[in-house]
């Protein structure tokens, strides 16, 4: 199963937070990829950096045959298509696209050379704003690593 995290706190050329967020899921249904199932998108505080809006969040199911690197690729150009500019690790974005799980795929950092790319994405276990979707949509689904459910993982933070 390939889990994408979807994010936003900043207005941009696709409306509001929310309004880029559903047209965000309908570019994750284009070209080489596939919309499976998405989540109820929810408003979420910040995590980490909390001098920041509110978020609106998503997880959604695809499917693709592009490689983990090409589809992050594919994010990132839907990610500059919302107008989004890099800016401070952690700070507000227009649309922050990131690849949770890839078919249970384990790409640690060191063993990486696009060093950018690290699966399962790191933050899931401490994140109530991508758990809740997951298990809203994917209750079965276990962490690569760890093994646990997304309901499993909530009940311990
Ligand atoms: N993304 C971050 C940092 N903090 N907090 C919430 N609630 N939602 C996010 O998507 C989020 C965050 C960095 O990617
Ligand atoms: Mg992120
Ligand atoms: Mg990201």
């Amino acid at each position: 199963m390939i889990l994408i995290g979807l994010g936003s706190n900043v207005s941009g050329i696709w409306g509001t937070p929310a309004q880029t967020i559903n047209a965000a899921l309908q570019a994750l249904n284009e070209g080489p990829i596939m919309l499976v199932k998405s989540s109820t998108p929810i408003v979420t505080a910040p995590f980490g950096n909390v001098h920041q809006p509110d978020f609106v969040n998503a997880v959604a199911i695809i499917k693709t045959a592009l490689s983990p690197q090409a589809l992050l690729r594919r994010l990132h150009m839907i990610e500059k298509r919302a107008g989004r500019r890099r800016a401070r690790r952690w700070g507000p974005r227009t649309l922050d696209l990131d690849i949770l799980d890839y078919n249970g795929l384990i790409i640690h950092p060191r063993t990486n050379s696009s060093a950018s790319l690290r699966l399962p994405h790191a933050g899931i276990a401490l994140r109530t704003f991508v758990l809740q979707p997951i298990v809203e949509i994917a209750p079965r689904w276990h962490h690569p690593i760890s093994h646990l459910t997304a309901a499993f993982m909530i009940q311990k933070l």
